[in-house]
């Protein structure tokens, strides 16, 4: 691919540093653009990454000390800084885009009216402003987003999730019409809603103002390490292990490495979509060498490689560690079981070749977090955030979770 100049919005984030780095050592140009929001909320909440992370710009010092290779950085908030954003566009004429600047954790937006009210206003803004800022300092780039598989739901109809659109059929008066229409959401969380919403600003761009525009519908990401963040100790990548920010898979591996109980959410019968980091910013890539044309619908891809039940997620990690599970409420509204089949025909036709559980990589994030354990606050690793008020006070007052407070 030839050599392209790349802003990775949101590249001080858990997903967009190795994707920075991995674009770098791929001799492409790369700008991060972040307004370190998410250093923010960890003080907010008064935890911090498992990772001991140095600041963005010592980050970019190492990289060009180990490479050779600079890293801009510009601190800029997309969704309230529009004139800004766009002079800065203007100015630099990225040819590719990825946008990863979003709140993106479920439970932090679940947690409190104002939450929501942030992660819709920050999602929603940074993403429409971001739009309107390329039609209107006419730069020719791909924009490749960071969206999410729950924005279907988990509903079990039993048939594969397709890549974006689904072919149906309308009753009309002069008979049955055939229609492509994006396959249709049922966002879980306020933090999903925003990337419902996101689809439909990307559908309109791409037909009103021919943006070139690849959406991924990525599932959750685990594993910590890259190629590049091995290089150097200061590479080391963000992780979240909290109740809000920390996902289900690389939550298990820090509560076994700690030895806490894995906090299962109710039966634990609930599949999900997973990728390893490595592959995400593979795929990342593959996704940047195969852009839409102008005039062509948005190019959506499911960004997942295998599918899990939670429960058996923990069995697993329980038996490689001999870590404890428990069955604990579950705070969010969810389906307590559900199958889930994914289509990801297109990255497989790309060459992506999989990086699965199977691969050993589970040992790494264990390792990982045993060298980091005394950063952890037990205190921390309950996930509390309830999706209803009912659920708040039934989980408060469960005798099985005032149980393991104990134990825990
Ligand atoms: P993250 O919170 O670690 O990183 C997001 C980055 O964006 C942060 O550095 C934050 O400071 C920045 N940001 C947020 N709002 C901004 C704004 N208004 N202006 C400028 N910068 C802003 O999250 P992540 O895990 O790296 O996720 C990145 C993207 O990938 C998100 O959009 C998320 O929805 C998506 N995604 C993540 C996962 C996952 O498991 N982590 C899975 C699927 C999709
Ligand atoms: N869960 C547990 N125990 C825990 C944490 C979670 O059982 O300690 C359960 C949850 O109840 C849920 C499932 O595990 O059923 C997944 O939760 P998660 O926090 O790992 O993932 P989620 O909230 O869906 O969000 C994460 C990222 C988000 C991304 C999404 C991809 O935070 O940015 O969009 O994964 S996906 O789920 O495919 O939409």
């Amino acid at each position: 691919m030839r050599k392209l100049k790349i802003a990775v919005l949101g590249g001080d984030g858990f997903c967009g540093w190795p994707t920075a780095l991995h674009l770098s050592e791929a001799g492409h140009d790369v700008h991060i653009v972040d307004n370190l929001s998410r250093r923010w909320i960890d003080a907010e909440l008064g935890v911090q990454s498992l990772t001991p992370m140095d600041s963005i710009q010592e980050r970019c010092r190492i990289w060009k000390q180990e490479t050779g290779q600079t890293l801009h950085f510009h601190l800029l908030d997309l969704a309230n800084e529009y004139e800004r954003l766009r002079q800065w566009l203007g100015d630099e004429k990225p040819d590719a885009i990825i946008h990863f600047a979003e709140q993106r954790a479920a439970p932090y937006s679940m947690k409190s009216d104002r939450h929501k009210v942030y992660t819709v206003n920050n999602n929603v803004n940074a993403t429409h402003n971001l739009l309107t800022a390329i039609v209107e300092t006419v730069v020719d780039a791909h924009l490749v987003h960071l969206g999410t598989m729950e924005v279907y739901g988990y509903s079990s109809v039993g048939a594969p999730i397709p890549e974006g659109y689904l072919n149906v059929e309308i009753d009309t008066p002069s008979g049955k019409k055939g229609q492509e229409i994006l396959y249709p959401t049922r966002p879980g969380s306020v933090y999903h809603m925003t990337k419902s919403l996101d689809q439909i600003l990307f559908q309109f761009y791409a037909q009103n103002d021919g943006l070139k525009i690849t959406d991924l519908h990525q599932g959750i990401v685990w594993g910590t390490h890259t190629d590049q963040t091995r290089r150097h100790p200061q590479l080391i990548n963000r992780f979240d292990y909290d109740g809000d920010y920390g996902t289900v898979l690389n939550r298990f591996l820090i509560q076994a490495a700690i030895d806490y109980p894995l906090t299962v959410h109710g039966t634990g019968g609930q599949t999900r979509a997973f990728i390893h980091l490595q592959d995400s910013v593979r795929c990342i890539a593959l996704a940047l060498s195969d852009p839409p044309a102008a005039g062509d619908r948005v190019k959506i891809f499911n960004q997942m490689t295998e599918t899990h039940r939670v429960r058996d997620l923990a069995e697993l990690v329980a038996q490689l560690t001999g870590a404890r599970v428990a069955y604990l409420p579950n705070p969010r509204k969810e389906a307590a079981d559900n199958d889930l089949f994914v289509k990801n025909d297109q990255f497989l036709a790309l060459g992506l070749n999989p990086t699965t559980l199977g691969d050993g990589l589970l040992d790494e994030v264990v390792e990982v977090a045993r060298k980091f354990a005394h950063r952890i606050d037990r205190s921390r690793v309950p996930a509390v955030s309830a999706w209803t008020k009912d659920i708040a006070k039934r989980v408060e007052t469960d005798p099985e979770r005032k149980r393991f407070k104990t134990v825990s």
